[in-house]
């Protein structure tokens, strides 16, 4: 198995926000071998033995999503999002727009709700969408009608840790999709653990590889994406809020420092690791005192 990163396969043009640390990285889409038709340096995106979808729906009134986990202490703020596309028949970058949204839960799930984003504000950075070097086609074929693009859309929030949920659509200049690129792994039908959604217009639905009629069992899918930015510092001590370095390393600033996270309704001052809302509340000044109290050895 050989996994090939949005980022090493679609080889986009850097932007800004594309420099940014891949916080995560939903599996990959270039596949081995690359078929004989493609241009050089083409690369294949082919869909494996025995599934036959190429794509699913993310444009007109569909919507799709996948989930992502963090689990640094200090959370993610999360810059930007790589949108990967395609619209058959392409033969320049057609995407116009893409809508996020970020759910606490599986949408579609009672008690899940949209923590982030919206499903109108085009988030997509004007100039960053582009023509990659793969190409998607079906199994034991080659082709190049449906060439891959990616672009960054702009998200800007910080989490904490947690299991969350990425939604998203697009649109495009041409009739076909856009389309949203299953995780593809060669020799696999699908990748471990899939359990990506989509939203038909009506209701949300897992998506899967086969139908019951045809080719059982039914194999669930993820999508291709990316998710960028930085990892939220912790200092080592908890009470070190200001992460100084110098004897002692508990003084005012640190008080200061927690009381303008704690203004800023940053997960950070979650110091009692309070899950009912409000999270922030004056526990956690009663929290951060006695950790204070307490001390630390060290930085
Ligand atoms: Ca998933
Ligand atoms: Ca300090």
């Amino acid at each position: 198995m050989r996994w090939v990163s949005v980022a090493s396969a679609a080889g986009w043009a850097m932007g800004a926000a594309a420099r940014a640390q891949v916080l995560h990285d939903n599996g990959p889409l270039v596949t081995i071998p690359p078929g004989a038709c493609l241009p050089v340096g083409g690369m294949a995106s082919e869909v494996q033995a025995q599934n036959s979808i190429t794509g699913f729906a993310q444009g007109g009134a569909y919507r799709v999503a996948d989930d992502f986990t963090i689990v640094d202490p200090g959370g993610w703020t999360i810059d930007a999002m790589t949108h990967v596309s395609y619209q058959t028949g392409a033969t320049t970058p057609t995407i116009t727009g893409v809508t996020v949204r970020i759910w606490s839960g599986r949408p579609g799930d009672a008690g899940s709700v949209v923590v982030w984003g919206d499903a109108t504000t085009n988030r997509l950075v004007a100039g960053t969408n582009a023509l990659t070097s793969v190409y998607r086609y079906y199994n034991q074929t080659c082709g190049t009608t449906r060439r891959v693009q990616t672009g960054t859309a702009a998200i800007g929030v910080t989490l904490p840790p947690g299991t969350y949920w990425l939604d998203w659509a697009a649109t495009g200049t041409l009739g076909s999709g856009p389309w949203a690129v299953p995780v593809t792994i060669t020799g696999l039908r699908g990748k471990p653990g899939a359990n990506a959604r989509q939203w038909d217009g009506t209701a949300w639905r897992d998506i899967f590889e086969g139908t019951p009629d045809t080719t059982p069992p039914l194999i669930a899918q993820d999508l291709v994406f990316e998710l960028r930015g930085s990892v939220v510092a912790v200092p080592t001590c908890y009470a070190n809020c200001d992460m100084s370095t110098t004897t002692p390393v508990l003084n005012v600033n640190d008080f200061v420092c927690f009381t303008n996270l704690f203004a800023a309704g940053d997960p950070r001052a979650n110091c009692d690791g309070s899950t009912v809302p409000p999270v922030l509340n004056v526990n956690d000044f009663g929290c951060f005192t006695n950790r204070y109290a307490a001390g630390c050895s060290g930085p």
